[in-house]
């Protein structure tokens, strides 16, 4: 049996509508799920399924704010009445704000976390109980680089990242014997929209300095990309990773292992 398929699964992957989440969704619908994603708003649930289309697979699109817990419930409840159980919940939902630490709000600090920790939280504990009554789980957290390491004007973002960490490694703790696997994936330095403004070429049309940093970084000497992430994440989705708990792979070309190009 291909311990990979996902068929007769029904996969969520919040933030699911663009970049990362909606690479990820169709992955996991390309494996064989049945593959559901939230956004914001109605408008960009509309786009993100015309995107899965686009990918050739087929996706429903719910209107949550990931950080409104009756909106979460209410979300998961009309998954369930519409495709099923929950089985595999892509915690990807998530926001930055590169501010210099002594210049942030409050406010902005707790947006962030919000976002980035919290969520993951409620939207987590909204699927347990299902995944409980089914005998098995796969939660799969968006963690981070900053997960293990923090760099200037992230600080909120890292103390999410790191705290989603902990969070994985607690609902490890407190459901695997449930058979619920939760594990993380952190992703390197991705291109993505989120990451553009730290590769924007120079006006002398050189590589941005931060571009240039992360390339002599990392092993593989490039970004990472949407796709490379698509693997990874199917593998914890599936059946191949069931005694696989607790864990944050990072796919990151080697970043976490390497001293760095010596200028
Ligand atoms: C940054 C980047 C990173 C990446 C990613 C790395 O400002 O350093 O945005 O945080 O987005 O999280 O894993």
């Amino acid at each position: 049996m291909n311990q990979f398929d996902l068929t007769g699964k029904v996969a969520l992957v919040t933030g699911g509508a663009h970049s990362i989440g909606l690479a990820l969704g169709v992955g996991l619908a390309k494996a064989g799920a049945t593959v559901c994603f939230n956004s914001s708003s109605q408008a960009s649930c509309e786009r993100g399924v015309k995107a899965y289309a686009e990918a050739g697979v087929q996706a429903r699109g719910y209107v949550a704010d990931v950080t409104d817990e009756a909106a979460v419930q209410a979300m998961i409840a009309q998954i369930e009445a519409d495709v099923g159980t929950v089985d595999i919940l892509v915690n990807n939902a998530g926001v930055i704000k590169r501010i210099p630490m002594t210049d942030m709000s409050v406010e902005d600090f707790s947006k962030v976390i919000d976002v980035d920790l919290i969520a993951p939280f409620i939207c987590s504990k909204a699927v347990i109980p299902g995944m409980i009554k089914k005998g098995h789980g796969k939660i799969i957290n968006i963690c981070s680089m900053m997960s293990e390491l923090g760099r200037e004007t992230v600080s909120a973002y890292a103390a999410a990242k790191g705290g989603l960490k902990m969070l994985t490694k607690n609902i490890c703790s407190e459901y695997g014997g449930a058979n619920i696997q939760c594990n993380g994936i952190g992703p390197g330095y991705i291109a993505t929209q989120q990451t553009a403004p730290l590769r924007e070429p120079q006006s002398d049309g050189s590589r941005h300095p931060f571009d240039q940093f992360i390339i002599s970084k990392t092993p593989a000497g490039r970004w990472g990309t949407t796709e490379d992430l698509v693997g990874p994440t199917v593998f914890l989705a599936s059946d191949a990773s069931n005694f696989v708990n607790g864990h944050i792979l990072y796919v990151d070309g080697g970043i976490l292992a390497y001293i760095g190009k010596q200028p």
